[in-house]
Formats: structure tokens, C-alpha cells, sequence
């Protein structure tokens, strides 16, 4: 018979450095170890035609307007929409490496409206549970490689902060998890799988759309 259980949308938000990219592969590993399968997405992915535009900008090789780098990540998006979706359909759980949050978080923090922001991911698929990896932008900067990139830098991630948290508000405990980051990565982990754990037993409720 047919399982009708989907995968498990899990989607891993945080600032610059805040460790998302170590927890989200520890936390493959253990979806695997427990027989799971799953996947890791990594937002922007840098590898499609989109994404060497936004890594060019990233990397400050070349300039974009502030609305027509927001549409380009969106898009970037987009592209991996129906794979998303056909993944999560077919059993697989799904962990992002950033989203649709950090696409509003930062281009608000430059001052553009939440709303106008939050227009060109409506309808994308939307995370089970989004899992913010909380840490200060002084305890970013003390981190390895900080300030290599564009966005890099303390008052900017001070402001993507703030609208990281004003954005938390809008959901209920169940799909926004807010971990301090700034602790050991074990114990950072183990929060991690406490809250994903109990969603690796397959979902039968309906995906949901942003926002
Ligand atoms: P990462 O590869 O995770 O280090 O992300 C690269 C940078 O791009 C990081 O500073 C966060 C930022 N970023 C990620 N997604 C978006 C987005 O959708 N919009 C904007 N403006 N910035 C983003
Ligand atoms: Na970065
Ligand atoms: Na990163």
C-alpha cells in the first residue's frame, strides 16, 4: 500500500556565522542514522544561473539594486519549489539551510516594507518548523571567516535581528523555534533534535503555503 505520510519540511534560519550550516548537516546525519531519509538545501544556491548572480553580488563583484537583488533570491527559490515539494511528497525530509525568512529579514533591515518583502515568496512551500539559530553580532563576529561577505557586518546583522524577531511573533511555538546559538554545538544539536525528532515519523496534514 501506498504511504501516505510526506517528509518532514524543516528550514534552518539564523544570522551570518550563527552555525546553521554545521547544525544542518549534524542533523542529516542523524535523520540517517535513524533511517530517515533526507536531504539538505542550501539557500541562496549559488550554483544555478540566478545563483551566480547572487554570489557575485554577495561577494561584492558587482552592484544590484535592493529590489532587484530581493526578486533574484526569491526567484533562486522558486527554481527548487516543485523539487521541494516532490521530495517531501515522495517520504523525504527536507532541511534548508535558510529561506524565505532570511529573504524578508534581510531586505527589511535595508529598509525596504515587510510587506513588499514578503510578496514574491507568498505561496511558496512553507516550513513544518522553522528553527532560528539565535546568537548576538558581537558573538558572530568573534567566529571564523566573519566579514567576508556583503552582509557581514554588526549593524546590518543587528538590524536582520531585530526582523528575524519581529517575524517570530507572527508564528506559534510549534512552527518558530528559537535556540541560543551561542552555546557548545552539542548541546546547540541536541535542541536541534529534540525539535525535529518528533516530526521523523512522516506527516499526513497537508503542506502548507507561505505566508
Ligand atoms: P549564506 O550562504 O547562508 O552565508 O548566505 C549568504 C548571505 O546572503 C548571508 O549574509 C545571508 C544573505 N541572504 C540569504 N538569503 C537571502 C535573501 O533571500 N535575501 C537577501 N537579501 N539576503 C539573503
Ligand atoms: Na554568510
Ligand atoms: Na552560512
Amino acid at each position: 500500500m501506498e504511504n501516505p505520510r510526506r517528509g518532514a519540511f524543516i528550514v534552518v534560519e539564523g544570522l551570518d556565522r550563527s552555525g546553521k550550516t554545521t547544525q544542518v548537516a549534524t542533523l542529516k546525519s542523524r535523520l540517517e542514522a535513524e533511517g530517515i531519509s533526507a536531504t539538505i538545501l542550501k539557500f541562496p544556491d549559488r550554483t544555478t544561473a540566478i545563483g551566480q548572480m547572487i554570489d557575485s553580488y554577495l561577494r561584492s563583484h558587482s552592484d544590484l539594486d535592493d529590489r532587484a537583488i530581493h526578486l533574484l533570491f526569491s526567484a533562486n527559490r522558486w527554481e527548487l519549489a516543485t523539487s521541494i515539494e516532490r521530495m517531501l511528497a515522495a517520504g523525504t525530509t527536507v532541511v534548508c539551510d535558510r529561506y524565505a525568512f532570511s529573504g524578508v529579514a534581510f531586505s527589511a533591515a535595508k529598509g525596504l516594507s515587510l510587506d513588499w518583502c514578503r510578496a514574491p515568496d507568498e505561496s511558496l512551500p512553507a516550513p513544518d518548523v522553522t528553527i532560528f539559530l539565535d546568537i548576538t553580532p558581537e558573538q558572530a563576529q568573534s567566529r571564523d571567516g566573519y566579514g567576508e561577505e556583503r552582509y557581514e557586518k554588526q549593524e546590518v546583522q543587528r538590524k536582520v535581528r531585530a526582523v528575524f524577531g519581529e517575524i517570530s511573533c507572527e508564528f506559534n511555538e510549534e512552527t518558530w523555534v528559537t535556540i541560543d546559538a551561542g552555546k557548545e554545538r552539542e548541546e546547540v544539536g541536541s535542541e536541534v533534535w529534540k525539535t525535529v525528532g518528533p516530526l521523523t515519523s512522516g506527516l499526513s496534514r497537508p503542506l502548507k503555503r507561505l505566508w
